[in-house]
C-alpha cells in the first residue's frame, strides 16, 4: 500500500472509531439530563431487588444502582428500576432500554465477549446448587437421577446443570419459567422434584415459600456464579462509572470508612480516606464526576459489609454468611483495586 492511501485509511478507522463513540458514549450526559438512572434489575428476588408494598426497590444490586446514582447525580433515591426477566435482561441493556443492569447476573467468557457487554465486576461470588422438599427424603445431589427440575429460562443455572448431569452420568427433565416468582410456585405445587439456581437465589426462594423449613439446600456447589453490574459496550466512561463506584462501596469497607464516620473521616482520616472520600485528590474529575462521587456513595448507601448486612446477611431474612464474599482481609474475596 502507498504511504498516501495508508494515511487516508487511518483517518478513515479514526473518523469510524471516534464516530461510534460520540453516538454511543452519552449515558453520563443522558442519566444527568434526565435526572434519574434506569437500572436493570430482577422481577423480585428477595434481599437483591425487591420492591415493598409502597413501590420502594431495596437490595443488594439495588445498592449497586443506588451507588452510582449517588456518585453521579448526589442523590441515591434517583433511580428508575426496570424489572426484567434473565431472558429480557440483556437486550434491554444493549438496546439502551436502560443504563445499567444490576440483576444477579452471572459474568461467563460467552457473555463478556459476544453480547456488546462489559462486566464491570462482582457484587456477589456464588455458586448454583439444588433445593428439595425434605419430605423427597434426598440428601446428596447424586440421588437426583431422572428427576423434574424447576429451573429459570436465560440462566447460567440451565447450562451449570447440564453439565452436572452429563458428568455423573444421569438425566433429568427441566420444567422451565420465566420469573422467580412462576419458579417458586412450581416446585411448591409439586411441578418438579428440586429447584436449582445460585445459592443466593435459593435462599431467597426459600424465604418466599409459605412452609420455609420443609425445604432445604443440598450441600453441593455445582458451577461459578460470580454475579455482578453489567453496561453495555461503547461507553468506556460510564463503564469506569459504574466499575469505580462498586469498588468505592468494597474499599470503603477496607478502609473502616463506613455511612456513620463518613463524615468525620473526610475531614480527619487518613490520606486513603480524604482520597476515596474527595477532600485530596482528583479521583472524581477522572471519572467526570465530583469530587465528592464516593462519599456520597458511602453516606447515602452504606459500605459493601454494610450493604451485605442489610440486605442478605445474617440479620435479614435470608441468613447468608460472608463466605467468599468477606473482604480480603477477612479471608474473602472482595479485594478493591487501589484508589489513588
Ligand atoms: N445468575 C444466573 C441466574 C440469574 C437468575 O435469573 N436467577 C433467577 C433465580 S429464580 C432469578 O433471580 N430470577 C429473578 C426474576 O425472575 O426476575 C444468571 O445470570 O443467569
Amino acid at each position: 500500500m502507498h504511504k498516501k492511501k495508508i494515511l487516508a485509511f487511518t483517518t478513515l478507522a479514526a473518523t469510524l472509531v471516534t464516530g461510534a463513540a460520540s453516538v454511543q458514549a452519552a449515558t453520563l450526559d443522558d442519566v444527568k439530563a434526565r435526572g434519574t438512572l434506569s437500572c436493570g434489575v430482577s422481577t423480585g428476588l428477595a434481599g437483591f431487588s425487591e420492591k415493598d408494598a409502597n413501590g420502594n426497590w431495596s437490595g443488594l444490586d439495588v445498592d449497586v444502582c443506588r451507588a452510582v446514582a449517588a456518585a453521579v447525580l448526589g442523590d441515591a433515591d434517583a433511580v428508575q428500576y426496570k424489572p426484567l426477566t434473565a431472558k429480557e435482561r440483556f437486550t434491554a441493556l444493549v438496546s439502551g432500554e436502560i443504563d445499567m443492569l444490576s440483576r444477579n447476573t452471572t459474568w461467563t467468557h460467552t457473555r463478556d465477549t459476544s453480547l456488546g457487554i462489559n462486566f464491570a465486576g462482582t457484587n456477589y461470588y456464588d455458586g448454583a446448587s439444588f433445593m428439595v422438599m425434605k419430605n423427597l427424603g434426598v440428601k446428596s445431589a447424586t440421588e437426583l437421577d431422572g428427576a423434574n427440575a424447576c429451573i429459570q429460562a436465560g440462566t447460567s443455572t440451565e447450562l451449570a446443570i447440564a453439565d452436572y448431569f452429563r458428568q455423573h452420568g444421569m438425566s433429568y427433565k427441566a420444567v422451565t419459567f420465566d420469573t422467580s416468582d412462576q419458579t417458586r410456585q412450581g416446585f411448591e405445587s409439586g411441578r418438579c422434584d428440586f429447584l436449582t439456581s445460585d445459592g443466593s437465589q435459593l435462599a431467597a426462594l426459600r424465604v418466599g415459600l409459605s412452609n420455609p423449613s420443609d425445604a432445604m439446600i443440598l450441600p453441593e456447589v455445582i458451577s461459578k456464579e460470580p454475579l455482578g453490574p453489567v453496561v453495555r459496550q461503547g461507553d468506556d466512561q460510564w463503564f469506569n462509572i459504574v466499575k469505580w463506584s462498586l469498588n468505592a462501596m468494597i474499599e470503603a469497607e477496607e478502609q473502616g470508612v463506613t455511612s456513620a464516620n463518613a463524615d468525620d473521616k473526610r475531614e480527619n482520616g487518613n490520606p486513603a480516606n480524604k482520597r476515596l472520600l474527595g477532600t485530596e485528590g482528583e479521583l472524581g474529575t477522572n471519572l467526570g464526576l465530583n469530587a465528592d462521587w464516593a462519599y456520597n456513595i458511602v453516606k447515602q448507601v452504606g459500605n459493601y459489609g454494610e450493604s451485605f448486612e442489610r440486605n442478605v446477611g445474617m440479620d435479614s431474612p435470608l441468613e447468608l454468611e460472608r463466605g467468599l464474599n468477606a473482604s480480603w482481609k477477612d479471608g474473602g474475596l472482595m479485594y478493591a483495586q487501589p484508589m489513588r
